[in-house]
Protein backbone atom coordinates (compact mmCIF):
# COMPACT_ATOMS: atom_id res chain seq x y z
CA UNK A 1 0.00 0.00 0.00
CA UNK A 2 1.74 2.87 -1.32
CA UNK A 3 0.86 6.39 -0.94
CA UNK A 4 0.69 7.23 -4.91
CA UNK A 5 -1.39 4.00 -5.04
CA UNK A 6 -3.43 5.01 -2.02
CA UNK A 7 -4.05 8.55 -3.75
CA UNK A 8 -5.01 7.25 -7.03
CA UNK A 9 -7.93 5.27 -5.24
CA UNK A 10 -9.03 8.20 -3.08
CA UNK A 11 -12.74 9.17 -3.68
CA UNK A 12 -13.15 12.69 -3.00
CA UNK A 13 -16.35 13.51 -0.72
CA UNK A 14 -15.68 17.57 0.27
CA UNK A 15 -13.35 20.19 1.32
CA UNK A 16 -12.40 20.37 4.89
CA UNK A 17 -9.84 23.57 5.10
CA UNK A 18 -8.27 25.36 2.86
CA UNK A 19 -6.02 28.57 3.61
CA UNK A 20 -4.90 30.84 1.09
CA UNK A 21 -2.11 31.61 3.94
CA UNK A 22 -0.25 28.61 4.55
CA UNK A 23 -1.38 27.49 1.35
CA UNK A 24 -2.54 24.27 2.72
CA UNK A 25 -5.98 22.22 1.22
CA UNK A 26 -7.24 18.89 3.09
CA UNK A 27 -10.07 16.64 1.67
CA UNK A 28 -12.03 14.50 2.99
CA UNK A 29 -12.30 11.69 1.17
CA UNK A 30 -12.46 7.24 0.94
CA UNK A 31 -10.39 4.65 0.36
CA UNK A 32 -12.04 1.41 -0.32
CA UNK A 33 -15.16 2.90 2.03
CA UNK A 34 -13.15 4.14 4.61
CA UNK A 35 -12.39 7.59 5.56
CA UNK A 36 -9.35 9.57 4.39
CA UNK A 37 -8.33 13.28 5.09
CA UNK A 38 -5.90 13.97 2.20
CA UNK A 39 -3.93 17.25 3.15
CA UNK A 40 -1.49 19.12 0.04
CA UNK A 41 1.19 22.38 1.32
CA UNK A 42 2.77 24.00 -0.94
CA UNK A 43 6.17 24.00 -0.75
CA UNK A 44 8.40 27.02 0.13
CA UNK A 45 11.14 28.42 -2.29
CA UNK A 46 14.30 27.22 -2.77
CA UNK A 47 16.69 29.93 -2.57
CA UNK A 48 19.37 29.53 -0.65
CA UNK A 49 22.04 27.93 -1.97
CA UNK A 50 21.57 24.63 -0.13
CA UNK A 51 20.59 21.35 -1.30
CA UNK A 52 20.88 17.79 0.32
CA UNK A 53 22.72 14.85 -0.44
CA UNK A 54 22.66 11.63 0.88
CA UNK A 55 24.87 11.23 4.18
CA UNK A 56 28.18 9.48 4.37
CA UNK A 57 26.19 6.54 6.53
CA UNK A 58 24.01 5.82 3.64
CA UNK A 59 21.03 7.23 5.63
CA UNK A 60 18.04 9.30 4.12
CA UNK A 61 18.23 12.40 6.47
CA UNK A 62 19.53 14.75 4.23
CA UNK A 63 22.76 16.76 5.02
CA UNK A 64 22.94 19.72 3.32
CA UNK A 65 25.92 21.70 1.75
CA UNK A 66 26.49 24.91 -0.44
CA UNK A 67 26.03 24.20 -3.91
CA UNK A 68 27.27 25.96 -7.36
CA UNK A 69 24.86 26.32 -9.68
CA UNK A 70 20.90 26.47 -7.92
CA UNK A 71 19.08 25.60 -10.93
CA UNK A 72 15.67 25.12 -9.27
CA UNK A 73 15.78 28.75 -7.25
CA UNK A 74 13.37 30.66 -7.17
CA UNK A 75 15.60 33.01 -10.07
CA UNK A 76 17.14 30.47 -12.07
CA UNK A 77 13.95 28.40 -11.94
CA UNK A 78 11.27 30.18 -14.05
CA UNK A 79 10.62 28.71 -16.69
CA UNK A 80 7.17 31.20 -17.85
CA UNK A 81 6.72 34.33 -16.80
CA UNK A 82 3.67 36.32 -17.70
CA UNK A 83 3.21 40.32 -16.91
CA UNK A 84 -0.64 41.12 -15.54
CA UNK A 85 0.02 44.39 -15.26
CA UNK A 86 2.81 47.10 -13.89
CA UNK A 87 1.94 50.68 -12.30
CA UNK A 88 4.25 53.02 -11.98
CA UNK A 89 7.80 51.43 -10.61
CA UNK A 90 5.39 48.58 -9.75
CA UNK A 91 5.34 45.24 -11.69
CA UNK A 92 3.28 42.00 -11.18
CA UNK A 93 2.71 39.30 -13.14
CA UNK A 94 2.76 35.04 -12.76
CA UNK A 95 5.44 32.36 -13.19
CA UNK A 96 6.09 28.92 -13.32
CA UNK A 97 9.26 27.00 -11.88
CA UNK A 98 10.72 24.24 -12.29
CA UNK A 99 10.41 21.20 -10.18
CA UNK A 100 11.73 18.32 -9.32
CA UNK A 101 10.51 15.93 -7.49
CA UNK A 102 13.69 15.31 -5.25
CA UNK A 103 15.32 18.85 -5.82
CA UNK A 104 11.98 20.86 -5.90
CA UNK A 105 8.61 19.34 -5.24
CA UNK A 106 5.53 21.16 -5.83
CA UNK A 107 3.89 20.37 -2.57
CA UNK A 108 3.98 18.17 0.30
CA UNK A 109 1.06 15.44 0.32
CA UNK A 110 0.06 13.63 3.39
CA UNK A 111 -2.54 11.30 3.74
CA UNK A 112 -4.68 9.49 6.88
CA UNK A 113 -5.95 6.47 6.33
CA UNK A 114 -8.08 4.96 7.77
CA UNK A 115 -9.23 8.29 9.49
CA UNK A 116 -11.03 8.39 12.45
CA UNK A 117 -14.06 10.75 13.26
CA UNK A 118 -11.19 12.28 15.32
CA UNK A 119 -8.86 13.05 12.37
CA UNK A 120 -11.27 14.66 10.39
CA UNK A 121 -13.08 16.66 13.30
CA UNK A 122 -9.09 17.94 13.92
CA UNK A 123 -8.85 19.30 10.16
CA UNK A 124 -12.53 20.33 9.91
CA UNK A 125 -13.37 24.33 9.66
CA UNK A 126 -14.24 24.98 12.98
CA UNK A 127 -15.33 27.73 15.20
CA UNK A 128 -12.75 28.70 17.85
CA UNK A 129 -13.05 30.39 21.23
CA UNK A 130 -10.74 31.47 24.09
CA UNK A 131 -10.73 29.43 26.86
CA UNK A 132 -9.29 29.91 30.64
CA UNK A 133 -8.41 26.14 31.61
CA UNK A 134 -8.20 26.27 35.13
CA UNK A 135 -6.85 23.29 37.33
CA UNK A 136 -9.87 22.30 38.68
CA UNK A 137 -10.95 22.06 34.46
CA UNK A 138 -8.14 19.76 33.73
CA UNK A 139 -9.02 17.55 36.69
CA UNK A 140 -12.58 17.41 35.85
CA UNK A 141 -12.96 17.43 32.00
CA UNK A 142 -8.96 16.98 30.86
CA UNK A 143 -7.81 14.03 32.47
CA UNK A 144 -10.94 11.33 32.06
CA UNK A 145 -10.34 12.68 28.09
CA UNK A 146 -6.80 12.34 28.79
CA UNK A 147 -7.20 8.23 29.15
CA UNK A 148 -9.73 7.91 26.42
CA UNK A 149 -6.72 9.06 24.11
CA UNK A 150 -4.13 6.77 25.72
CA UNK A 151 -5.06 3.99 23.66
CA UNK A 152 -2.74 1.61 22.31
CA UNK A 153 -4.43 2.49 19.16
CA UNK A 154 -3.48 6.16 19.18
CA UNK A 155 -0.51 5.67 20.81
CA UNK A 156 0.91 3.24 17.74
CA UNK A 157 3.07 5.91 15.93
CA UNK A 158 4.74 6.91 18.88
CA UNK A 159 5.46 3.63 20.06
CA UNK A 160 6.40 2.73 16.63
CA UNK A 161 8.94 5.03 17.01
CA UNK A 162 10.53 4.43 20.29
CA UNK A 163 10.69 0.47 20.09
CA UNK A 164 9.78 -0.90 16.30
CA UNK A 165 12.15 1.25 14.24
CA UNK A 166 9.46 2.89 12.36
CA UNK A 167 10.89 6.15 10.47
CA UNK A 168 14.56 5.03 11.96
CA UNK A 169 15.92 5.53 8.32
CA UNK A 170 15.09 8.96 9.48
CA UNK A 171 15.51 9.57 12.62
CA UNK A 172 18.63 12.72 13.43
CA UNK A 173 19.64 11.29 16.93
CA UNK A 174 18.98 8.59 19.24
CA UNK A 175 19.54 8.39 23.29
CA UNK A 176 18.15 5.39 24.55
CA UNK A 177 19.53 2.91 27.43
CA UNK A 178 18.28 0.53 29.88
CA UNK A 179 19.92 1.75 32.90
CA UNK A 180 19.14 5.30 32.11
CA UNK A 181 15.67 5.20 30.54
CA UNK A 182 14.56 8.48 32.07
CA UNK A 183 17.25 10.28 29.89
CA UNK A 184 16.11 8.70 26.86
CA UNK A 185 14.69 10.30 23.77
CA UNK A 186 14.36 10.46 19.93
CA UNK A 187 15.11 13.24 17.75
CA UNK A 188 13.04 12.74 13.87
CA UNK A 189 12.15 14.39 11.06
CA UNK A 190 7.99 15.98 12.19
CA UNK A 191 5.49 14.54 9.78
CA UNK A 192 4.48 18.20 8.92
CA UNK A 193 8.05 18.92 7.27
CA UNK A 194 9.06 18.29 3.32
CA UNK A 195 12.68 17.24 4.46
CA UNK A 196 13.98 19.12 1.81
CA UNK A 197 13.79 22.74 2.67
CA UNK A 198 15.95 23.61 5.80
CA UNK A 199 14.39 27.11 6.26
CA UNK A 200 11.14 25.34 6.75
CA UNK A 201 12.97 22.36 9.08
CA UNK A 202 10.51 21.10 11.65
CA UNK A 203 11.75 18.38 13.68
CA UNK A 204 10.19 16.35 16.77
CA UNK A 205 11.71 15.29 20.08
CA UNK A 206 10.06 11.92 21.65
CA UNK A 207 11.14 10.92 24.88
CA UNK A 208 11.31 7.89 26.22
CA UNK A 209 9.52 8.15 29.57
CA UNK A 210 5.81 7.81 29.83
CA UNK A 211 5.02 9.45 32.84
CA UNK A 212 4.72 12.92 31.12
CA UNK A 213 1.31 13.43 29.33
CA UNK A 214 1.60 16.89 28.76
CA UNK A 215 3.31 20.45 29.71
CA UNK A 216 0.42 19.46 33.04
CA UNK A 217 2.73 16.94 34.51
CA UNK A 218 5.78 18.69 34.33
CA UNK A 219 6.77 20.48 37.99
CA UNK A 220 10.18 21.82 39.23
CA UNK A 221 11.72 17.89 39.74
CA UNK A 222 11.38 18.01 36.04
CA UNK A 223 13.68 21.44 35.33
CA UNK A 224 17.12 19.62 35.34
CA UNK A 225 16.03 17.49 33.22
CA UNK A 226 14.54 19.72 30.55
CA UNK A 227 17.70 22.00 31.14
CA UNK A 228 19.56 18.98 29.70
CA UNK A 229 16.88 18.14 27.16
CA UNK A 230 17.14 21.77 25.73
CA UNK A 231 21.03 21.38 25.44
CA UNK A 232 21.17 18.70 23.52
CA UNK A 233 18.25 19.77 21.11
CA UNK A 234 20.31 23.03 20.33
CA UNK A 235 23.95 20.84 20.08
CA UNK A 236 22.50 17.86 18.53
CA UNK A 237 20.05 19.46 15.55
CA UNK A 238 23.18 22.18 14.53
CA UNK A 239 25.66 19.62 13.95
CA UNK A 240 23.15 17.40 12.20
CA UNK A 241 22.51 19.84 9.70
CA UNK A 242 26.19 21.13 9.54
CA UNK A 243 25.58 24.68 10.73
CA UNK A 244 22.96 25.55 8.01
CA UNK A 245 20.77 25.99 11.22
CA UNK A 246 22.27 27.57 14.29
CA UNK A 247 21.37 27.00 17.81
CA UNK A 248 19.83 29.94 18.54
CA UNK A 249 17.99 30.07 15.15
CA UNK A 250 15.76 27.02 16.36
CA UNK A 251 12.06 27.43 18.08
CA UNK A 252 11.87 24.72 20.66
CA UNK A 253 8.19 24.75 22.43
CA UNK A 254 6.00 22.38 23.31
CA UNK A 255 1.92 22.66 22.48
CA UNK A 256 -1.22 22.61 24.93
CA UNK A 257 -3.42 21.05 24.23
CA UNK A 258 -1.01 18.17 22.08
CA UNK A 259 -2.76 16.42 20.00
CA UNK A 260 -1.02 13.15 21.27
CA UNK A 261 -0.64 12.97 25.26
CA UNK A 262 2.96 11.29 25.00
CA UNK A 263 5.27 13.95 25.83
CA UNK A 264 7.23 15.46 23.02
CA UNK A 265 9.20 18.99 22.20
CA UNK A 266 8.92 20.40 18.40
CA UNK A 267 11.80 21.54 17.26
CA UNK A 268 11.40 24.40 14.20
CA UNK A 269 13.73 26.73 12.31
CA UNK A 270 12.69 30.30 13.60
CA UNK A 271 12.81 31.49 9.84
CA UNK A 272 9.16 29.40 9.53
CA UNK A 273 6.90 31.63 11.18
CA UNK A 274 3.50 30.55 12.99
CA UNK A 275 4.32 26.64 11.81
CA UNK A 276 2.32 24.31 14.67
CA UNK A 277 -0.20 27.30 15.06
CA UNK A 278 -1.59 26.85 11.50
CA UNK A 279 -5.20 25.59 12.67
CA UNK A 280 -5.35 28.58 14.91
CA UNK A 281 -6.27 26.29 18.10
CA UNK A 282 -4.23 25.69 21.28
CA UNK A 283 -1.06 27.53 22.46
CA UNK A 284 2.62 27.22 21.80
CA UNK A 285 4.92 27.78 25.17
CA UNK A 286 8.78 27.76 24.76
CA UNK A 287 10.81 25.61 26.16
CA UNK A 288 12.93 28.36 27.76
CA UNK A 289 10.03 29.62 29.41
CA UNK A 290 8.89 26.50 30.93
CA UNK A 291 11.78 26.35 32.27
CA UNK A 292 12.10 29.02 33.69
CA UNK A 293 8.39 29.09 34.89
CA UNK A 294 9.17 25.92 36.55
CA UNK A 295 11.56 27.99 38.63
CA UNK A 296 8.81 29.82 40.67
CA UNK A 297 5.70 27.73 40.07
CA UNK A 298 5.89 25.84 43.20
CA UNK A 299 5.90 22.38 43.98
CA UNK A 300 3.10 20.94 41.85
CA UNK A 301 4.26 23.48 38.57
CA UNK A 302 1.95 23.39 35.78
CA UNK A 303 -1.07 21.48 37.52
CA UNK A 304 -1.69 24.42 39.74
CA UNK A 305 -1.46 27.30 36.28
CA UNK A 306 -4.44 28.54 34.56
CA UNK A 307 -3.53 27.90 31.20
CA UNK A 308 -5.46 30.39 28.79
CA UNK A 309 -5.58 29.29 25.13
CA UNK A 310 -7.96 28.91 22.14
CA UNK A 311 -10.26 25.96 21.84
CA UNK A 312 -11.57 24.51 18.64
CA UNK A 313 -15.41 23.55 18.95
CA UNK A 314 -14.74 20.17 16.98
CA UNK A 315 -12.39 19.54 19.73
CA UNK A 316 -14.00 17.13 22.01
CA UNK A 317 -13.15 18.87 25.04
CA UNK A 318 -15.51 21.48 23.99
CA UNK A 319 -18.56 19.09 24.06
CA UNK A 320 -17.49 17.19 27.00
CA UNK A 321 -17.35 20.59 29.40
CA UNK A 322 -15.67 23.52 27.55
CA UNK A 323 -18.50 25.39 26.03
CA UNK A 324 -20.28 25.71 29.99
CA UNK A 325 -17.34 26.16 31.14
CA UNK A 326 -16.82 29.74 28.60
CA UNK A 327 -19.80 30.61 29.27
CA UNK A 328 -19.98 30.76 32.95
CA UNK A 329 -16.44 32.30 32.53
CA UNK A 330 -17.53 35.38 30.26
CA UNK A 331 -20.45 35.61 32.97
CA UNK A 332 -18.35 35.45 36.10
CA UNK A 333 -16.15 38.29 34.32
CA UNK A 334 -19.72 40.49 33.77
CA UNK A 335 -18.51 40.26 30.02
CA UNK A 336 -22.11 40.19 28.00
CA UNK A 337 -21.98 37.70 24.64
CA UNK A 338 -23.27 38.84 21.48
CA UNK A 339 -27.19 40.40 21.14
CA UNK A 340 -29.10 37.55 19.86
CA UNK A 341 -29.01 37.67 15.81
CA UNK A 342 -30.93 40.59 13.99
CA UNK A 343 -31.51 42.62 17.08
CA UNK A 344 -29.78 44.97 15.63
CA UNK A 345 -28.47 48.25 17.96
CA UNK A 346 -30.91 50.65 19.75
P1 LIG B 1 1.18 17.83 18.94
O1 LIG B 1 1.68 19.06 19.60
O2 LIG B 1 0.70 16.71 19.82
O3 LIG B 1 0.01 18.11 17.96
O4 LIG B 1 2.37 17.29 18.05
P2 LIG B 1 -0.13 19.03 16.68
O5 LIG B 1 -0.39 18.05 15.57
O6 LIG B 1 -1.31 19.88 17.00
O7 LIG B 1 1.14 19.79 16.51
C1 LIG B 1 2.42 16.02 17.49
C2 LIG B 1 3.42 16.11 16.35
O8 LIG B 1 3.72 14.84 15.86
C3 LIG B 1 2.86 16.93 15.19
O9 LIG B 1 3.76 17.96 14.85
C4 LIG B 1 2.71 15.88 14.09
O10 LIG B 1 2.94 16.42 12.80
C5 LIG B 1 3.73 14.86 14.46
N1 LIG B 1 3.40 13.52 14.00
C6 LIG B 1 2.20 12.92 14.05
N2 LIG B 1 2.29 11.65 13.56
C7 LIG B 1 1.17 10.73 13.47
C8 LIG B 1 3.58 11.44 13.16
C9 LIG B 1 4.27 10.33 12.60
O11 LIG B 1 3.74 9.25 12.35
N3 LIG B 1 5.61 10.52 12.35
C10 LIG B 1 6.23 11.72 12.61
N4 LIG B 1 7.52 11.81 12.30
N5 LIG B 1 5.61 12.77 13.16
C11 LIG B 1 4.28 12.65 13.44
Amino acid sequence: QDLANLIGRFKYVRVLDSNPHTKVISLLGSIDGKDAVLTAEKTHFIFDETVRRPSQSGRSTPVFFHREIDEYSFLNGITDLKELTSNDIYYWGLSVLKQHILHNPTAKVNLIWPASQFHIKGYDQQDLHVVRETPKMYKNIVVPFIQEMCTSERMKWVNNILYEGAEDDRVVYKEYSNRNKEDGFVILPDMKWDGINIDSLYLVAIVYRDDIKSLRDLNPNHREWLIRLNKKIRTIIPQHYDYNVNPDELRVFVHYQPSYYHFHIHVVNIRHPGVGEERGSGMTILLEDVIEALGFLGPEGYMKKTLTYVIGENHDLWKKGFKEEVEKQLKHDGIATSPEKGSGFN
